[in-house]
């Protein structure tokens, strides 16, 4: 297969390891924290966790005694959405777990955890993985958000466990696919299956995060990716001083990338979903806000501008949240319904107006019919709702230009307002990782396999001190069972990771807080450029300004 210049380069490059994992896994010291607790409802999450709750968080150290190797069978899953770095996640897992004994083999699932229930699976060879490693792209199994959790389910994993003689299962995703870890966990360690199952923290969302997580992976590549882009764009805003630009950045929810590549381009507003919900903004609040610093601008004689919408912001927006709730809840029901699964979209905007309370059919009917059906549309297998599918910053784009022309015409506004909008998402997602996320991920999918080893189960794999260089990193593993809450899913109450949201609070926030004005109306764009590398190690190797600003000292 004809492969790119770069990718040929990059096939070569051998990432990075925490100390302790230099020597393989069978010579690791375990050290073990004290009990743990899930971040909330911890008599519920005990009571479903009865068997993997409140395990020790575990740190490992180089150690003189090693054990003896002995085969073993893992399976792996790269599961939910891309991120960068997924295929040196396996490869490190294939290294660490060949490098034990070479007779053990690896597993992948493919099209993500259905793969599993479906016992769809290819083994894994050197020479297959050696043509994916520091690739972006999960397309050397594929992806899937099937969501694990009934009887049926598990039962059919153990059957193809029991068939390849697996006895651990890596499962590489974000907070939906590390619940679905967790809850297999449980389920084996209940029925005595012998299986064990690692969880490996995944999004380019960069919400699943904690003390020993401290980011996921994918979020370094993706949002250097966004930020590049968004730099193009303010050079071109800049030079032709004629277009609003309006950017949609994804994350579902938290708006970690969305401030991450504002503060690495310094666009002239930056929206944070948090920062609304926090400050009960309607939407025509955010629409007002931004239409003070158009018109600002314009008195300045700069009808340009650039700004930053983050995905997840509609569902932030508190009488949005509200009305979605109740669309999550009312959909789930109509859909059952053939009457209302086969009635005309403006019909089915009528059944659905009549059946929310008041307050939420007044806000529904005010939206243009495009985003109506947009929020209408299916909600994914964990009963999220498809923000990726829903045009919000045409939306404000659309309110503004009511707005502006209202304002024209009262003689408050003498400006010209000329839009172009933009959502980078999936532009980012597959990028070639970084180095940073190249040396990350192979760690991490090492380090899952150290777990594996040391005979953990319902833990997902930690590699932390990441500012520093890789020299410095420690890596050990944390019990999933202490992110978690109960959260309501497809109306019903469930046990989820929580998000880790943007803290208003934080220093990365107040990096934004601070400068906001002075970006908003004095051009201090920044143009970050594509990612590097090969080149100085402070163009290749530099982390984010979120991990910089959240573990400085
Ligand atoms: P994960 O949480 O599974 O990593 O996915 C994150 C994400 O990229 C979001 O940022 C985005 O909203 C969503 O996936 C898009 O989903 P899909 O790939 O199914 O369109």
């Amino acid at each position: 297969m004809e492969i790119s210049p770069l990718q040929k380069a990059r096939l070569q490059y051998n990432p990075k390891l925490p100390p302790a994992l230099k020597n393989g896994v069978l010579s690791l010291k375990h050290v073990l924290g004290g009990k743990t607790e899930s971040v909330a409802d911890q008599e519920q999450i005990s009571r479903i966790f009865e068997h993997t709750y409140g395990k020790p968080v575990v740190t490992f150290e180089a150690s003189e005694n090693s054990k003896t190797a002995k085969a073993i069978n893992v399976g792996v899953i790269l599961s939910g959405g891309q991120a960068p770095g997924g295929h040196n996640v396996i490869a490190g897992l294939f290294d660490a777990l060949k490098a034990a004994d070479a007779s053990s083999r690896l597993y992948g699932f493919l099209g993500g955890p259905s793969g599993l229930t479906d016992g769809k699976y290819i083994e894994m060879t050197a020479e297959f993985v050696n043509a994916y490693r520091n690739t972006g792209g999960f397309d050397i199994i594929g992806s899937g958000r099937t969501k694990l959790e009934t009887e049926e389910q598990f039962n059919k994993a153990w059957d193809v466990c029991k068939k390849l003689n697996i006895s651990a299962i890596v499962i590489i995703g974000g907070d939906d696919s590390n619940t679905n870890a967790a809850l297999m966990a449980e389920w084996f360690v209940k029925h005595n299956a012998g299986i064990q199952v690692i969880g490996c923290p995944k999004t380019i969302d960069g919400d699943l995060k904690n003390e020993q997580i401290e980011i996921s992976f994918g979020f370094d590549t993706a949002t250097k990716t966004y930020a590049e882009l968004i730099g193009n764009i303010e050079r071109d805003a800049n030079s032709a001083k004629k277009y609003w630009h309006f950017i949609k950045i994804m994350g579902r929810s938290a708006s970690h990338v969305a401030l991450e590549a504002g503060l690495q381009t310094q666009p002239n507003i930056t929206l944070i979903s948090e920062e609304v919900a926090a400050k009960k903004m309607s939407l025509a609040q955010i629409v007002d806000y931004i239409a003070d610093i158009i018109v600002r601008r314009a008195e300045n004689g700069k009808n340009f501008g650039i700004v930053i919408v983050p995905e997840g912001l509609i569902e932030f927006i508190p009488e949005m949240k509200t009305m979605i709730s109740e669309l999550n809840d009312l959909t789930h029901e109509l859909e059952k319904d053939d009457k209302y699964t086969s009635a005309p979209q403006a019909d089915k905007f009528t059944i659905i107006e009549k059946a929310l309370s008041s307050g939420s059919a007044k806000v529904f009917e005010s939206l243009p019919d495009g985003i109506k059906a947009q929020l209408l549309m299916d909600r994914d297998p964990h009963g999220n709702v498809q923000v990726s599918r829903i045009d919000t910053e045409k939306l404000l784009i659309a309110m503004l230009e009511k707005k502006l022309a209202a304002m024209k015409k009262a003689g408050t506004y003498k400006g010209k307002f000329s839009t172009q909008s933009h959502f980078f998402g999936y532009e980012g997602r597959c990028a070639f990782p970084s180095n940073f996320d190249a040396d990350y991920c192979y760690s991490l999918g090492y380090n899952a396999f150290a777990l594996v080893s040391g005979g953990f189960t319902g833990y997902l794999s930690s590699v932390r001190n990441l500012t520093k260089p890789a020299t410095e990193w420690i890596a050990g593993g944390i019990p999933l069972t202490m992110m978690m809450n109960i959260e309501k899913r497809k109306g019903e109450n469930k046990p989820v990771i929580k998000k880790a949201l943007v803290e208003l609070d934080g220093p990365v926030f107040a990096r934004l807080e601070k400068n906001r004005e002075d970006w908003a109306m004095n051009d201090r764009y920044l143009f970050p450029g594509a990612v590097q590398y090969f080149g100085p190690a402070e163009v290749c190797d530099r982390t984010t300004v979120t991990i910089q600003l959240e573990h400085q000292k």
